[in-house]
């Protein structure tokens, strides 16, 4: 069987368990070939617990290696993109889209920008209009509620129900993304996500128990397994559950050691559940 590649576009923090050091583990363990193209290498992530992080941009070798991908004649099953540092690498990354659009590649954006009602440090108004048309050229793009009210307008509530969310998933549409979902919402001491098919108008909810506590890189984790499920053939109904579901497993796990919760969460021990669900035929020991 051909081996599924995909290439995610999102930076190396070196220490802090997000972005590209979550989504290429995943990956892999889908049994899926991670690209990466990476748009900054930082010491830590930019989160509080951390200070004083070093960063690195990579902005100018981002379009050479795009034109080296390209004097390759590759091809992508997928493209994801997560965090991104500057509008100027948002208009590299629509670049790269369109140059690598196929008929049957699937666009994923996940448009970080902030959390719990505010942007992370380096991102302004101007950055969140210019996501909104990297969206555009998304088949899914899953924001968390913050995301999502930047990307509209629409005023952020602390606390949620299905007509507000909804609300949020509708008005997303009009970014031309084909899938809505909308992550980290909380409702009746419940947590997941709200998925939208913008053509049908078809929504599913899926939640599990709230875990109290704050955990760094599970939006990331989140879409990793999302869009790696979704390339290698599961359904959305069947992705989105899988995403939500790894992410409280991973969240459990880290119970122990939860007042470091700047370290990220300890999903290492759960990559098992997807090598188990991909049932990758075992070769006998020679
Ligand atoms: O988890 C999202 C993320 C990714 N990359 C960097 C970040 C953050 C969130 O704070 O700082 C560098």
């Amino acid at each position: 069987m051909l081996q599924k590649r995909l290439l995610t576009v999102q930076d190396i923090s070196c220490l802090g368990k997000c972005s590209l050091t979550a989504a290429i583990p995943i990956i892999s363990a889908f049994g899926i070939e991670p690209v990466v193209l990476p748009t900054a290498v930082l010491s830590t992530h930019t989160g509080a617990g951390f200070e004083d992080y070093t960063f690195r941009d990579l902005t100018d070798d981002m379009p050479a290696i795009n034109r080296h991908w390209q004097s390759l004649g590759i091809e992508f099953d997928a493209m994801y993109s997560g965090y991104l540092g500057s509008i100027h690498q948002l208009d590299i990354v629509e670049k790269l889209f369109t140059d690598f659009k196929t008929e049957n590649n699937l666009i994923f954006v996940d448009p970080v920008m902030g959390d719990e009602g505010r942007l992370y440090s380096g991102f302004d108004r101007g950055f969140a209009l210019k996501m909104r048309s990297l969206c555009s050229h998304a088949d899914i793009i899953c924001p968390n509620v913050t995301e999502a009210c930047c990307l509209t307008g629409i005023e952020y509530q602390e606390t949620h129900n299905e007509n507000y969310i909804k609300s949020l998933a509708d008005e997303l549409c009009s970014t031309g993304a084909k899938t809505i979902i909308i992550t980290g919402i909380c409702m009746d001491d419940k947590f997941g996500a709200m998925c939208l098919d913008a053509a049908s108008g078809k929504t599913d909810t899926y939640l599990r128990p709230k875990i109290p506590g704050c955990y760094y890189g599970t939006g990331d984790i989140f879409a990793s397994v999302l869009c790696s499920s979704l390339t290698y053939g599961f359904s959305l109904e069947q992705s989105l559950h899988t995403s939500i579901d790894f992410v409280y497993e991973s969240i459990l796990a880290t119970q122990d050691e939860k007042d470091k919760y700047y370290y990220g969460v300890k999903f290492e021990q759960c990559l098992y559940r997807i090598t188990d669900m991909i049932n990758i035929p075992k070769k006998p020991s020679p």
